[in-house]
């Protein structure tokens, strides 16, 4: 093997060592599981609707998870404190377990100094009936927040959620000065 060959290999190793650094995404969510309680969430309902709790005998991991009751007037609203960043894309993540056909609705928003911010998904519960569902979005953030919140409510039935995951996507602004950086370093070997 030539040296310039050598210099291309060891690149490419280079390369696919950033690339894997770049995938491994931090969890920004504390305890999504609920195993570990219900801190540092906050579970309530501003309506006249009471129907929802922490559950400890049913989890799509674990035992634990949270449960949205049915409730005519409001939404039960789950939320914790996340620094989400204006122009940064995400991936949000969380399993769904939803019983019975109702007049189910969901919605993930985020919130700053206690003010509606935005929303990133608003609609029914989009998962399987009488069965776990990963239900996913992904959303760039168009404002600042600091905190997540799920709320929903199930009319008629009741829906549990559980593993609730927010990680940061690397955007291309990353993925192009990597790219950039690679072949200055190929150049400056040749
Ligand atoms: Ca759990």
């Amino acid at each position: 093997m030539n040296r310039g060959m050598k210099n291309v290999l060891m690149a490419g190793v280079a390369a696919i060592a950033l690339g894997f650094a770049g995938t491994a995404r931090a969890e920004l969510i504390t305890n999504g599981s609920f195993e570990g309680g219900l801190s540092p969430w906050t579970l309530q309902n501003l309506g006249v609707d009471y129907d929802y709790e922490f559950v400890t005998n049913f989890g799509f991991s674990g035992t634990n998870s949270v449960r949205f009751g049915h409730g005519a007037t409001a939404n039960t609203s789950l939320f914790q404190n996340v620094a989400i960043s204006a122009g940064e894309s995400y991936h949000f993540s969380m399993w769904v377990y939803n019983n019975g056909v109702g007049d189910d609705e969901l919605i993930v928003r985020s919130f700053k100094n206690g003010s509606w911010q935005e929303d990133y998904a608003m609609g029914i519960v989009p998962t399987g009936l009488e069965s776990w569902g990963e239900f996913t979005i992904d959303f760039t953030a168009n404002f600042d927040a600091d905190e997540l919140w799920i709320q929903g409510r199930d009319q008629i039935a009741t829906y549990y959620v559980d593993d609730v995951s927010l990680t940061v996507v690397p955007g291309p602004a990353s993925a192009t000065l990597l790219g950039v950086g690679g072949l200055a370093w190929l150049r400056r070997r040749r």
